[in-house]
């Protein structure tokens, strides 16, 4: 089955934990802080597969967890890191988090790799906290938490040449005469109902890869047929083979499929239309389409190279692929996404714009502390330790919620909350 969108959640393993332990020496009790730090959770990583073609097996997976890190040892040792969470994906996957719509990753090379959510990184234990002024620290850091996110997976196939036109026009007849691809072929509408990929060896030597997508028709680009669904699959590609059965066998003027068709590919959001293109009139074995071919290339006002076929009889089918070849030597790559559609060069803004803590006073007049910075040094802190508690209160001053909770008239002896954490505030 061909599944080219899926949604799920990821989760990267969170950070061991640091411990609290002391060196053991002959006669002394507390020989020095000893404790190490605990290991960095597994990130979750994309990698693409050249052997993949969808998304399939990811459609069974609601969610991906990568694993956490070890805790610290003593004697100052580092807990292991946890592996990463290698995940294969078909080339032309598009990764997006769906909170922000942003763009995570665009994976388009073979091997490729993007790190979807990071794992978190390892506590420290309370050797790491020893400084000439404190030489037995009693306390250590828990591990940070790895990212969770949803994400929307999108697969848009990769391939250098895209074969469109209405249904039945015979894309299917083309790619399977001209390359070892052997789509299901049929004289009923959408017999193709997803995206085959084919390499096709041109007699001099070159190559290049075609895809044969599903019939497009009238009102695809607002979501008529399979239209919408599949015109992503165009978005990839160099150059159009724009396939036209000149036979009119199916009682429409060859030169109105053609104008429909462009209209359909301006229409849709990527102005696919600005790709190169070449008309295949295919069907030339038929009666009519010699009269028909006559009359297109009279009324057809583009200059736009047409070439005659037929994908049955295999006339003229290395012309076509002579003719496709030159037009994909200069064609360029479009670039499918602006810059700013990737979360990497948003997520400073984004930072920005956010309150770094928020204030709000509960039904029961408790004041609520929250925020996502907050939260983590909430988590990595571990409140069993009076040293790491006091340390958490210290941070808290620095990032200004002390100040904040002044202005918004709390006094001594009022309650605070930060998660599941209460505190009396005390100036
Ligand atoms: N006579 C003749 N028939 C052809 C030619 N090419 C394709 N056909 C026939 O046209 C019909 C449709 O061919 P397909 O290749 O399945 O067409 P398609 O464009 O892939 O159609 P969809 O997948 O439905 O969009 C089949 O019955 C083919 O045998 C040709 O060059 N000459
Ligand atoms: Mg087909």
């Amino acid at each position: 089955m061909f599944i080219d969108e899926v949604t799920i959640k990821v989760k990267a393993g969170n950070g061991g934990d640091g411990i609290v332990a002391w060196r053991r020496e002959y006669k002394v009790d507390k020989g020095g802080s000893f404790g190490g730090n605990g290991g960095h959770g597994g990130s979750i990583i994309f990698k693409v597969d050249s052997g993949l073609s969808t998304l399939l097996d990811l459609r069974y997976q609601k969610h991906i967890k990568a694993k956490h890190g070890e805790k610290g040892k003593t004697k100052n040792q580092h807990g292991k890191n946890a592996q990463d969470k290698v995940v294969k994906v078909p080339q032309g996957t598009t990764v997006y988090d769906v909170e922000t719509g942003l763009i995570i990753a665009d994976l388009v090379e073979i091997g490729q790799e993007a790190v979807i959510a990071k794992g978190g990184r390892g506590g420290r234990g309370n050797a790491s906290f020893t400084t000439s002024k404190v030489v037995a620290p009693d306390f250590c850091e828990l591990g940070e938490p790895g990212e969770e996110r949803e994400i929307k997976i999108i697969l848009k196939v990769l391939a250098d040449v895209g074969l469109v036109g209405f249904p039945s026009v015979g894309k299917s007849t083309i790619i399977s005469s001209v390359s070892a691809a052997r789509p299901k072929i049929a004289s009923y509408h959408f017999t193709t109902l997803a995206p085959n990929l084919g390499v096709v060896s041109v007699p001099d030597g070159r190559s290049f890869v075609m895809a044969d997508l599903p019939g497009i028709i009238e009102g695809a680009s607002s979501g008529a047929g399979l239209g919408f669904q599949f015109l992503k699959h165009i978005e990839r590609t160099r150059v159009i083979v724009h396939v036209v059965d000149m036979s009119g066998s199916e009682g429409r003027e060859p030169i109105d499929d053609y104008h429909k068709i462009n209209r359909e590919l301006k229409n849709y959001k990527m102005n696919l239309i600005k790709r190169p293109q070449i008309i295949v009139a295919n069907k030339m074995d038929l009666p009519n389409a010699k009269e028909n071919l006559v009359k297109f290339k009279k009324e057809l006002q583009d200059d736009i190279e047409v070439v005659a076929i037929s994908a049955v009889t295999r006339k003229n089918l290395n012309e076509m692929l002579y003719k496709v070849a030159d037009l994909l030597e200069n064609a360029s790559y479009f670039p499918l996404y602006e810059e700013d559609e990737f979360l990497e060069n948003k997520i400073y803004e984004l930072e920005e714009d956010k309150p770094k803590f928020e204030i709000h006073q509960d039904p029961d007049g408790v004041y609520v502390v929250t925020g996502e910075i907050i939260e983590r040094m909430f988590k990595m802190t571990n409140f069993q330790q009076h040293e790491s508690v006091r340390r958490f209160s210290r941070m808290l001053r620095k990032y200004g919620v002390d100040h904040a909770l002044r202005e918004k008239g709390v006094k001594d002896g009022d309650i605070v909350r930060i998660f599941e954490y209460e505190f009396e505030f005390l100036d």
